[in-house]
């Protein structure tokens, strides 16, 4: 590899995306890639801490790999893979698991939400969740790692447990840095304004997924929540109009202050039909693409395999130091 940082991040094949992951994190992985010795995963792994219908999962695995690189994800320069084709992540996670306590994963944000809204599955992994996050990054020495906010208390987790392993058995992992964009770190959802976007809410009405046609794109922000005043700025108190200026400066590049002077004296009505065609504007021609790329399996698989086996490389060298300064004996080969 160049002599260049090393970036990671991962998405969840949990879904078609929304327009939250695709300016919270997807975009930027883009912008950044050519900057660092960049790798990009599919984290199904963690997509198994909530129950999933095996053959739904099958699918948006490779919805979520041609989505990659519908955004431009080079897999000439970056590497791509798929986070369950490279064992070491499950095998680091064990050892991690061994400095990782209770009580710190239990009082995770996302595990406490989660444990709500799937009372049904609580399971293990739910709760060991932010150390297989944790091994997906420490595994290739990263050290940026775009995220969207809601992953901030994750990524903080994971550099203690850098700082702790190396403190504990020398110097061994990088400690990451998070990379949280300025704008749209936090997409809100369109009915709900106050709550975070999600491509697993049961209203199909609150998130533009990537997947959605202009008009459906423009039927959605019709109908998104306003409040009862008419005034187009960024206020605290007016959690829905903030939030689509939010996007439009997002999907635009404008400045929020650029963006309400754009739009002053216009009504909500106009308002949010100008959004909904920007978002529309950008978001068609990937899903175009997306769909074509999609058509050709052999090609993704090609992509996916050649991305692990790069991936693997990398992996594999700090699996084999962790082995070796907690002191399990290497294997002998040949
Ligand atoms: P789930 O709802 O299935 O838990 P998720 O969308 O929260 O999924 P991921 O798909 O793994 O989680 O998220 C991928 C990336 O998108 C992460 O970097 C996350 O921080 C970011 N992200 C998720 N939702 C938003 C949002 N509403 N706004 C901005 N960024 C987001
Ligand atoms: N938990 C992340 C997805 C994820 C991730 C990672 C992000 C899994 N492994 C490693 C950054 C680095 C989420 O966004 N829900």
């Amino acid at each position: 590899m160049e002599d260049k940082k090393t970036l990671f991040s991962a998405i969840q094949p949990s879904g078609i995306l929304t327009i939250g992951n695709y300016l919270g994190a997807l975009r930027n992985f883009k912008k950044l890639q050519d900057d660092y010795n960049s790798i990009f995963s599919v984290a199904d792994l963690h997509t198994l801490t909530v129950r999933q219908d095996p053959a739904t999962l099958r699918k948006n695995i490779y919805e979520l790999t041609a989505l990659y690189l519908a955004c431009g994800i080079n897999p000439e320069k970056s590497i791509l893979f798929i986070q369950s084709h490279v064992s070491a992540h499950a095998e680091l996670t064990w050892v991690l698991n061994t400095i990782c306590y209770p009580g710190e994963l239990s009082r995770m944000t996302q595990f406490k939400e989660k444990s709500k809204t799937h009372e049904d599955n609580v399971n293990m992994g739910l709760m060991d969740y932010p150390v297989l996050m944790a091994s997906d990054i420490l595994l290739y020495q990263s050290d940026l790692v775009p995220v969207g906010a809601d992953q901030k208390q994750h990524l903080e987790l994971s550099r203690d447990i850098a700082i702790r392993f190396n403190n504990r058995f020398g110097e061994t992992f990088t400690v990451p840095d998070g990379y949280i964009p300025k704008t749209a770190a936090r997409v809100m959802s369109l009915q709900e304004p106050t709550k975070k976007m999600s491509k697993s809410d049961a209203n199909l009405n609150a998130f533009i997924s990537m997947d959605d046609d202009p008009d459906t794109v423009i039927r959605k922000f019709k109908r998104a929540v306003t409040d009862s005043d008419n005034r187009i700025i960024f206020s605290e108190d007016k959690p829905g109009i903030s939030n689509l200026l939010t996007i439009y400066a997002a999907i635009t590049e404008k400045s929020i202050a650029d963006v309400e002077k754009e739009f002053a004296g216009l009504g909500y009505g106009d308002f949010k039909l100008r959004v909904g065609e920007a978002v529309a504007n950008v978001i068609e021609p990937i899903r175009q693409e997306k769909n074509k790329l999609l058509a050709n399996r052999d090609y993704l698989d090609d992509v996916l395999k050649n991305g692990a086996e790069r991936a693997e490389r990398v992996a594999y060298r700090t699996l084999a130091k962790v082995y070796k300064k907690v002191g399990l004996v290497a294997r002998k080969r040949g």
